[in-house]
């Protein structure tokens, strides 16, 4: 068994796992009511026990992790302000310039090394309170950063920011889609990682297993005002508990395990690391991502990416170098051989030459 699925081994995303027997259970059998009216029962029961894991005062259950960061950045923002973030974030990259649409928002986009923002860069980004200046409205980090490879923000330099901005009385947010994650790979609670921050999102639906949904958290004010944005958004679920069985089924059952994709990766990473033609960069694979690229002449990322697909394995071409795979529950242990092994094959191909790689 390569898969817990017919199928390719697909590493395209933690985002493709199906639900677990479990949560079918949890399905069938959960209680439910009308949501918009907050009377779903496991709905309320999951926002509860979200907010008890990030340590805040309140939660909201939401469709997507888009739409829990824009509903930060709405309620900590007003138009006309700058968000600084990390230049290769979800929010600012793949959120369909929605804080610009939806919020009247700037980006203030700062590179940070393995995508780590310090407090150093964000302090120097902060405007002053000039008045004809344009002001810095939030401070939103990611953690762990995606695109940079699954790198942790080490809880230091949290604890950093957290103290910075509380100076300059600024909110932050933490996109915490894979905070999960970062906690398991430190041995830490989640809440400590989300102590520094004045909200949080975190998704059920990566990593954790769940089939759909996210978790906004933070203070109950703040919480009371994002269910109202959630609703302005089309977000207002009403017999949701049949999703939120499945978030608490993930929180009870999937979290210790995400340790199993990190060595996964791991694996991965170092099999890529042997291949002549292919390099990556180990000591940022820190938990279930690895972002590789493609360094033999003559071979893009896409093309490999194809060839890999032949092979029955699926992964993301980031650009023309880059390529993004990522480990899951539905991947187990031969899965990944498969894919060292099939991997090593294209490489060799290519580099035994234009005839033997054309076939
Ligand atoms: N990430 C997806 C893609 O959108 C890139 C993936 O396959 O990794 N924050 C971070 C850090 C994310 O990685 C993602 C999704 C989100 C937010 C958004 O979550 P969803 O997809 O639930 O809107």
């Amino acid at each position: 068994m390569t898969n817990r699925h017919d199928g390719p081994i697909d590493l395209r995303s933690d985002t493709v796992t199906r639900p677990t027997p479990s949560m079918r259970r949890a399905m069938a059998e959960a209680e439910v009511g009308d949501d918009v009216f907050r009377e779903d029962p496991t709905v309320r029961r999951l926002e509860e026990m979200a907010a008890a894991r990030m340590g805040k005062e309140a939660a909201l259950f939401v469709p997507t992790g888009t739409m829990g960061n824009q509903i930060a950045v709405n309620v900590w923002t007003r138009p006309g302000q700058e968000i600084i973030l990390e230049e290769r974030s979800h929010i600012f990259n793949y959120e369909m310039g929605t804080m610009a649409v939806f919020s009247g928002l700037l980006p203030r986009p700062l590179r940070g090394e393995d995508g780590v923002l310090t407090a150093e860069a964000i302090g120097r980004a902060i405007r002053p309170p000039v008045y004809y200046l344009t002001q810095t409205g939030l401070v939103a980090v990611e953690n762990t950063h995606n695109m940079a490879g699954g790198t942790i923000l080490p809880a230091s330099e949290a604890e950093a920011i957290g103290a910075l901005t509380r100076g300059r009385h600024l909110p932050t947010h933490l996109d915490g889609a894979r905070l999960f994650n970062a906690a398991v790979a430190l041995g830490r609670v989640p809440a400590d990682l989300a102590r520094p921050f004045d909200s949080v999102m975190f998704c059920l639906s990566k990593g954790l297993g769940a089939p759909v949904g996210s978790i906004l958290a933070g203070p109950a004010p703040f919480i009371e005002e994002a269910l109202r944005v959630r609703k302005r958004l089309g977000g207002g679920m009403r017999q949701a508990g049949v999703l939120a069985a499945c978030g608490i089924v993930a929180l009870e059952e999937n979290v210790q395990r995400l340790a199993e994709d990190h060595a996964r990766a791991r694996r991965l990473a170092e099999a890529i690391a042997a291949i002549p033609g292919l390099a990556v960069d180990l000591a940022r694979v820190q938990t279930n991502i690895v972002v590789f690229r493609v360094t033999g002449p003559g071979i893009t990322a896409p093309e490999v990416v194809r060839r890999w697909k032949e092979e029955g394995v699926l992964a993301l071409a980031l650009d023309d170098t880059q390529i993004r795979a990522v480990t899951h529950y539905d991947v187990v242990g031969p899965g990944i051989r498969r894919a060292c092994e099939t991997l090593g094959r294209i490489l060799e191909k290519k580099s035994a030459g234009p005839q033997a790689g054309a076939d």
